[in-house]
């Protein structure tokens, strides 16, 4: 990968990003109330990305772009980072992945020695555990996302567990952990690192990728390496990877004992408000469905069919079916696109039926291979994790 022997820097980055003047900047409207967010181009690697905030960067992907491509181009990949502090800049030459703890030969790899490894390519969907979170109701804090803090890529690297094998897990190791070059803006405050437990780390999917849609991972996404974790939500994919060690007892870092928690009620739902609950990790996600050619409150012909055209995903399983209904008629299955795999987003087509003149309410459902299907059921967690629930659009047919 000749690109990955280049210095990378991205030069300052930050408040003075987003430098264009508001009345210069195209607003994204989320569908939400207050639901307006400027849109801006300049930053680095990136093309006109949603502004939910500037430092640490929280960018979100504008709904247009699911619309036109099922791999998200790199440019306009959705980015979080927890810290302002992130790396700009790597050299290739000195960055070293250490892996330590209970392994038998702690090792600093080399980007050069880890590319020794088997390559190993996998299609998937990177979302945020947070992803939607503006819709829930009531609202709760945290970015206010639409539905663009999710992307999909094919993603090349290697194995995480060819890479454990070098250093070797001794025996009694029960969890992986891993962290990256961001750091925490004051001293004292935890690094953000997330754990794996030994199995899941060395299951021979979760891999360490160096190339995104066949290109070096953006230093926003996480150059020059990171971690994949197919059909989980990416607050386990820990970007600019420069460090994992293996534990001999659960991980109780603040980001895995008190942050990133849902609820272990079904959908990971509890009733607006409730502060008590019993709670777990969040992991895998669930499937999910989007109409990605119409925008909510958009008009259409009365009296002729018209193409519905979207996105769906299975979660941590593949997808075995999209329906989608008009008001609260029958579902009617859609026509699934190419499969890139169970962890890949899955286009699907409709043809509806001639519309009746008036207002209508347009639901798309996903069933995934393991016969979980979307339902209508409210999602609510304080934290606004793990939408899953229908999405619906109303259009006017006229
Ligand atoms: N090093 C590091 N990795 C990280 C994070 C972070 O703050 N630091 N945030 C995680 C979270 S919560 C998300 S949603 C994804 C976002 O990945 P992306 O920015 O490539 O879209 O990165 C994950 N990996
Ligand atoms: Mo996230």
């Amino acid at each position: 990968m000749a690109e990955l022997s280049r210095r990378a820097a991205l030069g300052a980055l930050g408040v003075g990003a987003a430098t264009a003047p508001l009345w210069a900047q195209q607003i994204a409207q989320l569908g939400f109330d207050n639901g307006a967010r400027p849109i801006a181009s300049d930053f680095p690697e990136k093309g006109a990305m949603i502004v939910q905030r500037t430092r640490a960067p929280l960018l979100e992907t504008p709904w247009d772009v699911f619309g036109q491509h099922v791999f998200t181009p790199n440019d306009r990949f959705y980015v979080r980072w927890h810290y302002p502090d992130i790396p700009l800049s790597v050299d290739t030459a000195a960055f070293r992945l250490r892996i330590g703890g209970a392994v038998a030969t702690p090792r600093a790899l080399s980007l050069g020695e880890l590319l020794k490894l088997p390559r190993v390519e996998i299609a998937a969907v990177n979302q945020c555990s947070g992803n939607s979170r503006g819709f829930f109701t009531p609202r709760v804090a945290g970015a206010q996302w639409g539905h663009g803090a999710m992307g999909n890529a094919r993603w090349t690297g290697v194995r995480l567990k060819d890479v454990l094998d070098l250093a070797g897990v001794k025996p009694g190791a029960v969890a992986v952990r891993l962290s990256g070059l961001d750091r925490p803006p004051i001293d004292g405050a935890p690094w953000f690192a997330k754990s794996l437990s030994v199995d899941h780390a060395r299951d021979g999917e979760v891999m360490i990728a160096f190339a995104m849609n066949g290109a070096a991972l953006p230093m926003l996404n996480g150059f020059p390496i990171r971690l994949v974790v197919p059909g989980w939500f990416s607050t386990y994919w820990i970007k600019a990877l420069d460090r994992i060690d293996v534990l001999t007892a659960p991980d109780d870092n603040f980001w895995m004992a008190k942050a990133y928690k849902i609820p272990t009620a079904p959908h990971a739902s509890v009733a607006p408000g409730t502060k008590d609950f019993d709670s777990t990790p969040i992991g895998a996600m669930v499937p999910r469905s989007f109409i990605t050619n119409l925008r909510d409150g958009a008009t259409c012909k009365a009296g002729q069919p018209f193409s519905l055209v979207g996105l769906a995903m299975g979660g941590a399983v593949g997808v075995a079916r999209v329906d989608y209904r008009i008001d609260d008629g029958p579902w009617s299955p859609a026509t699934l696109g190419i499969d890139y795999g169970r962890y890949s987003f899955r286009s699907w087509t409709a043809i509806t039926p001639p519309l009746s003149p008036g207002r209508q309410t347009l639901s798309v459902r996903c069933t995934a291979s393991d016969g979980r299907v979307q339902t209508s059921d409210p999602v609510w967690n304080p934290s606004g994790y793990q939408r899953g629930t229908i999405e619906t659009i109303t259009v006017q047919a006229s």
